[in-house]
This record gives C-alpha cells, sequence and structure tokens, in this order.
C-alpha cells in the first residue's frame, strides 16, 4: 500500500514537471530555448511573474528559471 503512494505521488509529480514542459514549449514561440517578456505575453499569469522568475534579469527566462514557475 505504502509503495502504491509513493508511487501515485512520482507519477503526479512527473505530471506536473510534464504540464510545465509544454507549457515552456508553448510559450517559446520561436523555439530558441528562451521565453521573452513578448512571448511570456501570451499568458497572463507568466506575464505577471516575469520579473519574480527572471533571477538573472537578462530579460528571458530559461528552463531552469521557469521550472521555479
Ligand atoms: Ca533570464
Amino acid at each position: 500500500m505504502k509503495k502504491l503512494v509513493i508511487l501515485g505521488l512520482c507519477v503526479l509529480a512527473s505530471t506536473a514537471v510534464l504540464a510545465d514542459d509544454e507549457l515552456f514549449i508553448s510559450l517559446d514561440a520561436d523555439s530558441n530555448g528562451l521565453i521573452s517578456i513578448t512571448e511570456a505575453e501570451a499568458d497572463s499569469d507568466v506575464s505577471a511573474q516575469f520579473a519574480e522568475l527572471d533571477t538573472n534579469t537578462d530579460g528571458y527566462l530559461s528552463a531552469e528559471e521557469f521550472a521555479e514557475y
């Protein structure tokens, strides 16, 4: 039973990562691996948190920065 719960949590966690990846890919309109502030405007939530997510303040969200979203 305990193993089943752990397995379930792993599946849930990997699904969440996958969903974030899909959002990242869909927002990365020019597929350069970075989300610009213009690309982020396609999602109002990401756009609103852009400055917070852009931890190195280069004006782009990398996959690593976006993972915090
Ligand atoms: Ca950045």
